[in-house]
């Protein structure tokens, strides 16, 4: 069995770990049956009405603990130092924010090519935003895999318009985590401020899935919002100056798993 997994996109560079397409030989899961991400055909969804409005507690609180973000090697991921939490939106329970990451897409010339993971009636947007929450009651993500309702992860589109002064402080982040295993500490925000208002929020899609890297585990609950968060391609270009390893290695780009079966799920709506 190859030693790691890795993204299309460092095939190049190593040709001998595992891509998404056997991933499989890592962690069985991931060829199980109710894989993420999706792409969400909208003649397709039920609309339910009992997907009303999240509500998000603390996600207008500015920790005074410092955030830790870190290039992992496949993701920017930043780690919270308070527990902003969602609730309501048809989950049985309180869920706790842990971190949160980013995939996307590359760029070649002015041309960005998309790279979010789940798509709308097959079309991509340039990045995607996971915000990881884990059940109130867990310790960790480890802890919250022992539950089936352990794990959701709220996905915002990142599409390509207007300059987004919110994302200033993480973007200048970067410099400071070109190479894998880099981190550094990083002044909190309110996590709201990395969002779409809350009244743009009432649109979404819910269905049940997994990780989107090994071990793939099933399963997550998914939210995907409709209302996409806006960067400019000058920002979004900011995200593939980090590399997936060393200096001289491949830039991380197209860091996104290629949407999976469905297998008979259902993908839930929220409505108009
Ligand atoms: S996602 O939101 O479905 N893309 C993890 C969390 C969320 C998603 C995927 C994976 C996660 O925490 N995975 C296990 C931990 N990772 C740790 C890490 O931060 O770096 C271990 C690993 O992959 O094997 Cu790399
Ligand atoms: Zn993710």
């Amino acid at each position: 069995v190859g030693q790691h997994w890795c993204y299309l996109s460092q095939k190049n560079e190593e040709p001998s770990c595992e891509d998404p397409r056997s991933w499989h030989k890592i962690d069985a899961n991931c060829k199980g049956s109710k894989q993420s991400p999706i792409n969400i055909v909208t003649k397709n969804v039920i609309y339910d009405e009992s997907l009303t409005p999240l509500y998000f507690e603390d996600y207008d609180v500015k920790g005074s603990s410092k955030w830790k973000i870190e290039n992992n090697g496949h993701t920017v991921k930043v780690t919270l130092s308070t527990s902003p939490k969602i609730g309501g939106g048809g989950l049985k329970r309180k869920y706790k924010a842990v971190e949160f990451h980013l995939h996307w897409g590359v760029q070649e010339e002015q041309l960005y090519f998309p790279g979010s993971e789940h798509s709308i009636d097959g079309e991509k947007q340039a990045m995607e935003l996971h915000i990881v929450h884990i059940r109130e009651d867990a310790l960790n993500l480890t802890d919250a895999k022992n539950y089936r309702d352990g794990i959701a992860v709220l996905a915002f589109f990142i599409k390509i318009d207007e300059e987004n002064k919110n994302y200033a402080t993480l973007i200048s982040e970067l410099d400071n985590i070109l190479q894998k295993g880099l981190s550094s500490e990083m002044e909190p925000l309110p996590l709201n401020s990395l969002l779409p208002p809350v009244y743009e929020l009432v649109k979404y899609y819910r269905y049940e899935g997994s990780l989107t890297t090994p071990d793939c585990h099933e399963t997550v609950i998914w939210t995907v919002f409709e209302k996409p968060i806006q960067l400019s391609l000058l920002q979004v270009s900011r995200f593939s100056t980090v590399h997936f390893e060393g200096n001289n290695s491949t830039l991380m780009s197209e860091n996104f798993r290629p949407a999976q079966f469905l297998n008979g799920r259902y993908v839930y709506w929220s409505g108009a």
